[in-house]
């Protein structure tokens, strides 16, 4: 409440990942962080060349952003896109902080050096053009029917993509496990980011077990080993640095790895 987003591009939290050296990244390749806009409150349009997400943790009627020209609703537990350069701002038209969660490829931007930002000349862009519909809206209830269409992978394990892939570097996925239901990723050269979409579920990476519930963040750094259990029925969301992988041909198992 100190800083507002006129002292602060965004109110951000960046969850840089507690390893000895590490300034920054949450994982390799990615960083996230929970966003916070108050009511009545805009944080500024830019753009940059990172790619970027979001996941809409608790948001009322009113609460948009504002992607190229356009006001996009952030309704609760959306995924939302702003690719490499498209405009973007925040705009809290309701009577409650809207939060959420970024996720960006800003550790590989930074690493390979084309970063590069602009302001919008306008605070946020003026539009009354609300798009529920725009292809950057992931909406929660068209992925729960998706799911609802998908087949098991494994019992009670069923899995989609978000877009194809959702940003050039970054893929979304979203699990849906029954209560009581696991799945595991064998430990690679991917970069993982997690958050629990919906439900409760246990975490168990490289050994090491976390309880997780709406809105929590789970690193799965390359080469470690992910299982998760679901404790209720619950929605998971990976945001990978796969097509990234797959384009440099890169992505692979890592034998012996814990
Ligand atoms: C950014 O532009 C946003 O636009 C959020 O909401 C988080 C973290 C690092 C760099 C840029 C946003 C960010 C960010």
């Amino acid at each position: 409440r100190f800083v507002n987003t006129e002292l602060a591009e965004r109110r951000n939290l960046i969850l840089n990942n507690p390893v000895p050296g590490n300034f920054y990244p949450t994982v390799t390749t990615l960083v996230s962080a929970y966003q916070m806009v108050k009511a009545g409150e805009v944080a500024r349009s830019h753009r940059h060349t990172a790619n970027a997400l979001r996941f809409v943790a608790q948001a009322e009627p009113g609460m948009f952003t504002v992607v190229d020209g356009k006001k996009i609703p952030m309704e609760p537990s959306d995924v939302l896109l702003t690719p490499n350069w498209a405009w973007h701002g925040h705009a809290n038209e309701s009577k409650a902080s809207g939060y959420w969660i970024d996720f960006l490829d800003v550790p590989l931007t930074h690493l390979l050096g084309p970063m590069f930002f602009e302001h919008h000349e306008e605070m946020v862009e003026h539009t009354d053009i609300i798009a529920p519909d725009s292809p950057a809206r992931f909406a929660f209830s068209e992925t729960v029917r998706r799911l609802a269409e998908a087949s098991n992978i494994t019992p009670g394990h069923r899995e989609i993509a978000l877009g194809d892939p959702a940003l050039t570097t970054i893929a979304l996925n979203v699990v849906r496990l029954e209560k009581g239901a696991s799945f595991s990723m064998e430990p690679s050269t991917l970069s993982c980011i997690y958050t629990v979409m919906q439900g409760r579920a246990e975490a168990t990476i490289d050994g090491v077990t976390f309880n997780a519930s709406r809105a929590d963040v789970i690193a799965a750094p390359s080469s470690t080993s992910q299982l998760w259990r679901a404790e209720e029925e619950c929605y998971l969301l990976r945001v990978s640095d796969e097509p990234l992988m797959r384009f440099l041909g890169w992505l692979r198992p890592i034998e012996g790895a814990r």
